[in-house]
């Protein structure tokens, strides 16, 4: 049966392919992708324009967008109805990101978190991408005219900032980007490090054992929750303020199994962390599970991946340049 796409709202969202996918792309981020795929046009990328606004290695960069491709598959995202492509293909991101730093102001930029968090941690490149970066992801949103950007927490702001830039661009010309509003998950838009629950679990993390990565074996991934830093306390309560630890594993049990927080105090009403712990650490093993095994039956298949990543790009392309001609066009430049 035809189905009727015009009329179907869109979804666009990325990831930088900055290192290996963690537990925590997983649920803030592609789990809901792909839940919400079936209702909606979706473009996901490979941010991998942003990726360089850090020092990438660039066979190490090669092999982490392909290995990408192959985990946005494996974790349900369906290439047939799906644009799934490589951002650096699509030569529009890189132009209209241009146009609209133009249309973005220093002060908004200077108040990006992630930017400030970055640069702390790269005293030796704090470079212009680095800080141009909302624009580049505003570009990334606004050319495809999305509905929704399904992304964690963190994004949040950097969705903000695409809305003020697109309202700001509509106001100067006329109605030409659709306003998109940001999807954060209710439980699963903060995943925080193992080892440390205050700060959030992150691909760049390089802490040992505070990281769960979707294509870690089942050994590592059970070890890791089995050290995860817990209380001194001994009941199994959602409480993020007193209880860090326990809440983060909290969430990712819910995320996994479904189970809403009360049932899993009802769960462990009697048991102990220990007990709880083991059983997120299983809960994840089988969520992670086939995701793995498909991820590296997936990238034998080189040949496929190259398809899927060049068919995205077109179809990706097609949508983009509808959006940058009518924007050369507003901001007068000769056709
Ligand atoms: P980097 O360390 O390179 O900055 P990262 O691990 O923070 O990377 P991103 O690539 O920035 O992850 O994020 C990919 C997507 O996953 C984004 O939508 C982001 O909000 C989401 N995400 C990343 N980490 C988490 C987390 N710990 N909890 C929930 N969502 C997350
Ligand atoms: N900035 C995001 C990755 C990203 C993105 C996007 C997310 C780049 N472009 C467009 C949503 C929409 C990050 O660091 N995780």
């Amino acid at each position: 049966m035809e189905t009727n796409t015009e009329a179907r709202k869109i979804i666009l969202s990325g990831i930088q392919p900055s290192g290996k996918l963690t537990l925590g792309s997983y649920l803030g981020a592609i789990k809901n992708w792909a839940e919400l795929a079936s209702d909606y046009d979706c473009y996901f990328m490979m941010a991998d324009m942003h990726a360089i606004t850090v020092r990438q290695d660039p066979a190490t960069l090669r092999a982490t967008v392909l290995e990408q491709i192959a985990q946005y598959i494996a974790c349900g995202l369906d290439p047939d109805s799906c644009a799934l492509f490589i951002q650096s293909q699509v030569p529009a991101h890189a132009e209209l990101a241009w146009v609209l730093s133009c249309y973005t102001m220093f002060g908004e930029l200077s108040r990006m978190t992630q930017f400030k968090d970055k640069s702390a941690k790269n005293e030796e490149n704090i470079n212009a991408g680095l800080f141009t970066y909302p624009a580049l992801m505003a570009a990334d949103i606004l050319l495809y005219q999305a509905d929704l950007v399904p992304v964690g927490d963190d994004q949040k702001q950097h969705v903000e900032i695409c809305r003020d830039i697109a309202q700001r661009f509509n106001g100067v010309y006329g109605d030409t980007f659709k306003i998109p509003a940001p999807f954060i998950p209710k439980v699963g838009a903060r995943i925080m490090s193992l080892q440390d629950p205050t700060a959030k679990m992150s691909k760049s993390d390089t802490a040992a054992g505070g990281c769960i990565y979707l294509l870690d074996k089942a050994d590592d991934i059970l070890r890791a929750f089995k050290r995860a830093v817990t209380d001194s306390y001994t009941a199994v309560r959602y409480a993020p303020a007193v209880k860090p630890g326990v809440s983060n594993l909290m969430q990712i049990y819910s995320s996994v199994t479904g189970k809403t927080f009360t049932e899993i105090e009802d769960e462990f009403e009697s048991k102990g962390y220990g007990d709880f712990k083991l059983a997120v650490g299983e809960a994840v093993i089988e969520t992670l599970r086939p995701i793995r095994e498909k991820t590296e039956e997936l990238l034998n298949n080189k040949d496929y991946l190259a398809e899927i990543y060049r068919a995205g790009a077109q179809k990706a392309g097609y949508a983009a340049n509808k959006t940058l001609r009518k924007v050369y066009k507003r901001v007068g430049f000769v056709q």
